[in-house]
Order: C-alpha cells, then sequence, then structure tokens
C-alpha cells in the first residue's frame, strides 16, 4: 500500500490518556486507508494498548521514556512524568525522524495530546497543522482556558483562600474555585504538570482544531462558549460507545463477571475503582469499608495490592459472603453488567464516561486534575450521581450516598438523568450525530479525505 498522508500521533503514556487518543485515531485511520498513523509513546504504555491486532495504517513507534536507562524506575507516577516531560520534545524529535526516514514520508499534520504543547512548536516548525487532543471533558478545559480571569477573580477577593462561584464562566455558574483543577494555580513551586497545563493553555490558541472526548450535547453552553474561541472546536466521543471496532470478548480471568452473573438481583451491586492513579488515604479506606460493612450491598472493588495491605482487620473475612475485591477489573463490562447499580468513582474522565455509556449513576470521591470539577458536574449539572459529604470518605457519609442512590427516588432519579444522557451520548456518536460529524470535519481539516 502508498500512502499518501503521513500523520505523527504523539501521545502522554500516564493516567488514561493514550487509550482514548489510540481509540480516536482507529477511527480515523478505518476512514482514511490512504493515510499513515505513526503512534508515537512510551513502551510501557504501547505494550498495554496494543494487542495482536493487524493496523494496516497505524504505525506503532516507541519513544524514550525519561527513566534512567538500564534499571527499572521506581519512582512515583508524578516522578515519572517529570521525567518523561525532562526528555521531551527530544525523544518525540528522535523517534518521529527515524519514522520519517524508515517510511520514506514526512509527518504532514500533528495530532497530539494537549498536554504536549511543545508539539504545537513542532508543528510550527515543519509548517503543519497541530491538533491537540483533550482527553477529559469540556468543563475541565473550560476552566484552563479561563485561568487568566479565574486568577484575577481570586486576586479580587478578600483572602485568596476565599471560595469563589464561577459564574463569570458561560456553563460552569454551578462551580466554585474549590472545584478547579489546582494545576491552575501556579505558585512557586509549581509541579512539572502544572507548568505543563499552564503552557497549554498559552498555546491552545495556536491550534488548528481543538479535540474533545467527549460530546457536545453533554454540555451545551460550554460547546458554545469555546467554539466561539477556536476556529474548530470538535467533540468526538465518548470514544467508548465510538469504536469502529466491536469489543473484544475477555476471559473474565479474574472471575468478575460470573461473580456478577451470581448476583440475584438487577442493579444490586455496588463497583469501586478510582483509576489508574489513585489510592485513599488509609482513614478514608476505613471508612469506606465501615460503610460497606454497615449498608451490607453486594460490591465488587477493583484495589490496588499495596491498598488492600491497609484495609481494617478482618474486614477482608467479614465481607466473603457479599464483596469481591481484585486488583484489576474489566471495568468497562463490569459497569455494563445489569447487576451493577452505582459506581463509586474518583471521577477520572474515562470513568465517568463508561458510566454514562452503561447507565450507572455515581458516588464521586475526587482526588486531582479535573476530577473535582467533574464531580461537580455530576451532581450540579448531569445530576448523575453525588459527592460524598465534605469531599472525603466518613462512615457516615458513605452510608448516606449509598442509601441514597440504592434506595431512594432521589437515587431513581439519577439513574433517568444518566440513561437519558447515555441516549444523547449514543446519538452524538451515530453515522450522522455530532462527535462523527466532528471527525468528518477533522479528516477534511488535515487534509486526510
Ligand atoms: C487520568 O485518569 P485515570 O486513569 O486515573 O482514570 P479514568 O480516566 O477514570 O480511567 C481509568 C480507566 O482504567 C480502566 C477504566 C478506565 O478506562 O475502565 N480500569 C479498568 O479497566 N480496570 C480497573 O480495575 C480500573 C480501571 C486522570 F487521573 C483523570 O483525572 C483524567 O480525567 C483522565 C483522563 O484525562 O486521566
Amino acid at each position: 500500500m502508498t500512502f499518501k498522508l503521513h500523520i505523527g500521533v504523539l501521545a502522554f503514556p500516564f493516567g488514561t490518556h493514550a487509550a482514548p487518543l489510540l481509540a480516536l485515531v482507529r477511527r480515523m485511520a478505518a476512514s482514511a486507508p490512504h493515510a499513515l498513523f505513526s503512534f508515537f509513546n512510551s513502551a510501557t504504555s504501547n505494550a498495554t494498548l496494543f494487542n495482536a491486532t493487524a493496523h494496516d495504517n497505524i504505525r506503532v513507534r516507541d519513544v524514550w521514556d525519561g527513566a534512567p536507562r538500564g534499571k527499572p524506575f521506581t519512582g512515583s507516577h508524578f516522578e515519572a512524568i517529570g521525567l518523561f516531560l525532562e526528555a521531551s520534545p527530544g525523544n518525540f524529535e528522535t523517534a518521529i525522524r527515524e519514522a520519517e526516514r524508515e517510511t520514506g514520508l514526512e509527518i504532514r499534520c500533528l495530532i497530539t495530546d494537549a498536554f504536549l504543547w511543545f508539539s504545537s512548536d513542532m508543528a510550527e516548525k515543519r509548517g503543519v497543522p497541530w491538533v491537540p487532543f483533550w482527553t477529559a471533558a469540556s468543563c475541565s478545559l473550560s476552566s484552563h482556558v479561563y485561568t487568566d480571569q479565574i486568577v484575577r477573580a481570586i486576586e479580587s477577593t478578600e483572602t485568596a483562600k476565599q471560595e469563589k462561584a464561577l459564574s463569570f464562566i458561560p456553563g460552569l455558574e454551578m462551580a466554585t474555585t474549590a472545584d478547579l483543577p489546582p494545576e491552575i494555580f501556579l505558585g512557586n513551586n509549581a509541579s512539572p504538570l502544572a507548568i505543563t497545563i499552564n503552557k497549554m493553555v498559552e498555546h491552545l490558541p495556536r491550534s488548528t482544531a481543538v479535540v474533545l472526548n467527549s460530546f457536545e450535547e453533554i454540555d451545551p453552553i460550554i460547546t458554545k462558549d469555546l467554539k466561539s474561541k477556536f476556529p474548530n472546536f470538535l467533540n468526538v466521543g465518548p470514544s467508548i460507545l465510538a469504536s469502529a471496532a466491536p469489543a473484544a470478548a475477555i476471559a473474565d480471568e479474574t472471575g468478575c463477571l460470573s461473580w456478577l452473573g451470581s448476583q440475584n438481583r438487577p442493579k444490586s451491586v455496588v463497583y469501586i475503582s478510582f483509576g489508574t492513579v489513585i489510592t485513599p488515604p488509609e482513614n478514608e479506606l476505613a471508612a469506606l469499608c465501615e460503610g460497606l460493612e454497615t449498608c451490607r450491598f453486594p460490591f465488587l472493588w477493583s484495589i490496588k495490592d499495596h491498598a488492600m495491605k491497609s484495609l481494617p482487620n478482618g474486614f477482608v473475612d467479614r465481607t466473603n459472603s457479599f464483596g469481591k475485591m481484585v486488583a484489576w477489573a474489566p471495568q468497562q463490562q463490569i459497569l455494563a453488567h445489569e447487576s451493577v447499580g452505582v459506581f463509586i468513582s474518583h471521577c477520572g474522565w474515562n470513568s465517568i464516561s463508561e458510566s454514562i455509556a452503561s447507565c450507572v449513576p455515581l458516588i464521586c470521591r475526587p482526588f486531582f486534575g479535573d476530577q473535582k470539577l467533574n464531580s461537580r458536574m455530576v451532581q450540579d449539572s448531569w445530576g448523575i450521581g453525588v459527592r460524598v459529604e465534605g469531599g472525603v470518605f466518613t462512615k457516615s457519609g458513605t452510608i448516606q450516598c449509598l442509601r441514597e442512590l440504592m434506595t431512594t427516588e432521589k437515587g431513581a432519579k439519577m439513574r433517568e438523568n444518566v440513561s437519558l444522557l447515555r441516549k444523547k451520548a449514543v446519538a452524538a456518536v451515530d453515522s450522522q450525530g455530532s462527535s462523527s460529524k466532528n471527525v468528518d470535519k477533522l479528516l477534511e481539516i488535515i487534509g486526510a479525505r
């Protein structure tokens, strides 16, 4: 096959960033068989994303993750991000040169995780379009776009710590400064990630199109506002519902699906997961355990091995008859199972999208980044869940949320709301839906049509 166009895709190999980007690339690659997509990502992240499935026009390219070579990296998630960002853009430049040499095709467009702001300079030098991809929701992107106004609004309050309503941001009127991603506020000891996100905000106006893994209908006011700020503001998700290929059957190695199948009542199980990065502190794990033990709803918990050691003595034995805990769970299939009634989540955007895709309401305990704002939207804009009282797990707060969602009219209403939102999401990825049209537009913009 002779390719007419070579597109470079640059992934951010942390959290769940690379998977939705790859999902978009797969959809684009299927619609543009004459275009070659080179997917640049760390070897570790690539290994989790790519299986034996052949992709005629997607080439997997490993880039150096910045960790010292020759010995296993044992630092934290955030240290790993720091090392990766230090190695960038050199690591990407090297891999791109190699890909161009091997294929004999110059890269004519860069589609990159929005965090990788430096790719706007790379694109400019090459005279090609830069298309940043925001892996999360439009609410968090909007909060970053409004960084300057937010900082000014806070400076005008009597004390910097005072909570202030975000009434000046269209679609975020119900949120406050306490919900914002902390990266907006660059203190003296700003983390590499915070600096990166602020750089992203500076560079976004230089993009040819801004692409998001969300759908317009979930946040129409924010969408309208951001459309007025960027020449092409394209929601193309949610990737979970838009996937080009049907999901492969999974082996159920951990027995989660058969365990769910053995539950007698639909919507009776509490599913718990805090994503790929977070483990709640020990005191909150204890409070969550106490809440689960008191309520005695069947629960399925994806819990990292190291967190298991922090659980209260005897908890596992005492809850054996109604609880199951695994180190990693097939989350999408679990949420889609009829036995699942509620999702206790950290509110990462992929988890929320998957919950919407399966009509499961949420109990939110957000931790960092976009999670607090996402949880605000879940509760006060979309009405598909609640935040735990005070923002942290307490025994009484956990019990209150569980009972509210599992047994009351209010819970039933949230279930109804999430079903309505799912309908909108399904319509958006339908062939004539807004997200599908936006993918077509993106293909046109980058010359792949
Ligand atoms: C970062 O998100 P995380 O990776 O921490 O969390 P999610 O966006 O919710 O994605 C978790 C994914 O991992 C899957 C789950 C999601 O697709 O189905 N998973 C699983 O399959 N099995 C398990 O046992 C546990 C998880 C960041 F922290 C968030 O704030 C951002 O919103 C997000 C996107 O930018 O990236």
